[in-house]
């Protein structure tokens, strides 16, 4: 698949762009029924819901360990992290095919699989999910440059009650001064000046299948999952081939997967 002439520069506008019915909904169902053997299992490399809202700036910029180091029965897993090692399927899906001539695209250079950064499936559990605010990915990754994009596939359903991606069109081209965010980076929602901003935001219901791409700049939120069932998606990020890592960061510190030119 290739994006139009329009879809393309759709996205260099918006930051973001939705490509419907991307993966048939057997191989969604493949996905999610192993992503729930590892949910289950709470399988090591896991963030918990606390782990995943508490943690400060110094600990998300320097985090190597993913491990959740959460001995409790009772935890509720936000992400599995590092899943491109953990089944074939997840890899098979991070190095699809069809996507590439997208995401060479978007990038506008070859692909490189970012397996330090996303890699994970997200949920959103009932009852104890909480809502996540307005913030850009980049904040805590250290690279070159900007041209990193996110691959978000929904598993199943998400919409506003379940906590599905609000977006906030063209904020990945626009310049913000440091006041305009909080000290763990979100971005102020008190701010005069930001809620201007906040109330051009954006949001479409996913189906099961739909990959949302977004660019690490963006600024996006999701709501908690005020649902009965959880909602599960599987996020990864890839870079430019041009895009470095800066060395002796977490960025750094994990293998990158270049994926042959298509
Ligand atoms: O599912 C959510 O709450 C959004 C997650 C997100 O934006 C992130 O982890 O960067």
């Amino acid at each position: 698949m290739q994006l139009t002439a329009e879809q393309l520069a759709q996205f260099n506008k918006d930051g973001f762009i939705v490509l419907r019915n991307f993966l048939d909904a057997k191989s969604c169902d493949n996905i999610l029924r192993m992503a729930q053997i590892h949910l289950d299992a709470k399988i090591e490399p896991i963030e918990t819901e606390i782990g995943y809202d508490s943690r400060d700036k110094a600990y998300r910029t320097a985090v190597t360990d993913y491990s959740s180091h959460a001995k409790e029965e009772h935890i509720t897993v936000r992400r599995l992290r590092q899943v491109y090692k953990r089944d074939a399927l997840f890899k098979a899906w991070m190095e699809n095919r069809n996507i590439r001539p997208v995401l060479q695209q978007v990038l506008d250079d070859e692909v490189v699989i970012t397996t330090a950064h996303h890699n994970s499936i997200m949920t959103k559990m009932p009852y104890y999910s909480t809502a996540t605010s307005w913030h850009q990915d980049r904040r805590y990754w250290r690279y070159s440059d900007d041209n990193l994009v996110s691959v978000w596939l929904a598993l199943d359903d998400e919409y506003s009650e379940n906590g599905v991606l609000e977006f906030i069109p063209g904020s990945h081209k626009m310049q913000f001064s440091a006041t305009q965010f909080d000290d763990k980076e979100y971005f102020s929602q008190t701010e005069e000046e930001n809620k201007k901003i906040i109330a051009t935001k954006v949001s479409t219901n996913l189906h099961k299948g739909d990959v949302v791409l977004f660019h690490s700049l963006l600024l996006h939120r999701a709501n908690k999952n005020s649902t009965d069932k959880p909602k599960i998606s599987f996020v990864y990020t890839v870079k430019g081939a041009k895009t470095e890592a800066i060395p002796g960061t977490r960025s750094s510190e994990f293998p990158e997967i270049p994926l042959k030119k298509l």
